[in-house]
């Protein structure tokens, strides 16, 4: 046994990469809860991956943990209080995703607009020679561009789509200095002045259910929702409420309340966009973010300042 275990599936890139390293691996928080109690005396450092809850009875399993470094920007799922509590650091991997984060975002709004997969089975399948042309699509460029959360995700997005020439709003909890954008103090205001709202808050407590029933109905029958941030801050039975029956046109979404198995509701909508927790899956940004993860954890076990501490 190592001082440093991997919990939860592996990603990609780093899988090789801690693989070398000799770090053990447990597959589930709950498989590595299981370890034999001397092997889990042994972890000082867990390299974090996935977004099942790890919380201060979990961290209590482990006796000697120093440091959660966390495969990822949110750490929503690492109750960050229980372990200052307990004097355990924790990590993130901030900005080496924002580019990735935020293409996908605009990705998605284009792909809701211009329906490509819908246009491409039509060429695949026959059906542009046999019925004809697919029908009219959505125009983005041009249009009002609402980004809720202003932080260095929701920066990244806005400027992609000012480029689109969009008229740009956002709510944030404070002003910041933009190139004329407009700012809503709340964001029902925000929603009731857009077509297309893009939801790149934080996740965790503080914006549990964020976007409300209030500000979906705000965004209206002609409004679509982005949501690249995590599936708690939308009120989701509501937002499946209101796609259903009309309250709002439709939705791409990137993340969900219950992953990796979503509300089948959702699977029956033919006016959203639907992608699997994707937004930072490039094999450049999952390297990136398995070397701040490991940069984190030798700089704890070598005694050194953490690169990108939380707590
Ligand atoms: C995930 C993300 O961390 O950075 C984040 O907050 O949501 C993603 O990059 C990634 O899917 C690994 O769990």
């Amino acid at each position: 046994m190592s001082e440093v275990l991997t919990i939860n599936g592996i990603e990609q890139m780093s899988r090789e990469a801690v693989a070398e390293l000799g770090w053990p691996g447990a597959d589930t928080l709950e498989a590595a809860l299981a370890l034999p109690e001397d092997q889990r005396a042994q972890v000082k450092a867990v390299a974090y991956f996935g977004h099942t809850p790890f919380g201060g009875e979990a961290m209590d399993a482990f006796p000697n943990l120093g440091l959660i470094a966390n495969f990822g920007v949110g750490y929503d799922a690492i109750d960050v209080n229980a372990a200052s509590a307990r004097g355990i650091k924790v990590t993130n991997t901030p900005d080496v995703l924002n580019d990735d984060v935020a293409d996908l975002a605009v990705a998605l709004l284009l792909d809701y607009c211009r329906d490509m997969r819908g246009a491409e089975e039509r060429l695949r399948s026959g059906a542009w020679g046999r019925e004809g042309a697919h029908p009219l699509q959505r125009k983005m460029s041009g249009q009002r561009a609402g980004i809720l959360g202003m932080g260095r995700i929701g920066r990244e997005i806005a400027d992609r789509l000012a480029g689109f020439k969009m008229e740009m709003h956002y709510h944030a909890r404070s002003e910041k200095e933009t190139p004329g954008w407009t700012y809503h103090a709340d964001p029902v205001s925000l929603a009731k002045s857009v077509d297309y709202l893009v939801v790149a808050l934080v996740g965790g407590p503080a914006t549990e259910g964020y976007v409300s029933r209030e500000v979906l109905e705000a965004l209206g029958p002609k409004g679509v929702i982005v949501n690249i941030s995590r599936g708690t801050t939308i009120d989701e039975g509501a937002m499946l409420d209101l796609l259903e029956t009309g309250g709002i046109e439709g939705a791409a979404l990137d993340v969900f309340l219950n992953e990796p198995n979503p509300d089948p509701r959702f699977l029956k909508l033919d006016n959203a966009v639907l992608q699997p927790h994707q937004a930072s899956a490039t094999r450049e940004t999952r390297t990136e973010m398995g070397k701040l993860q490991r940069a984190n954890i030798s700089a704890f076990l070598e005694g050194k300042e953490l690169v990108t501490p939380v707590n």
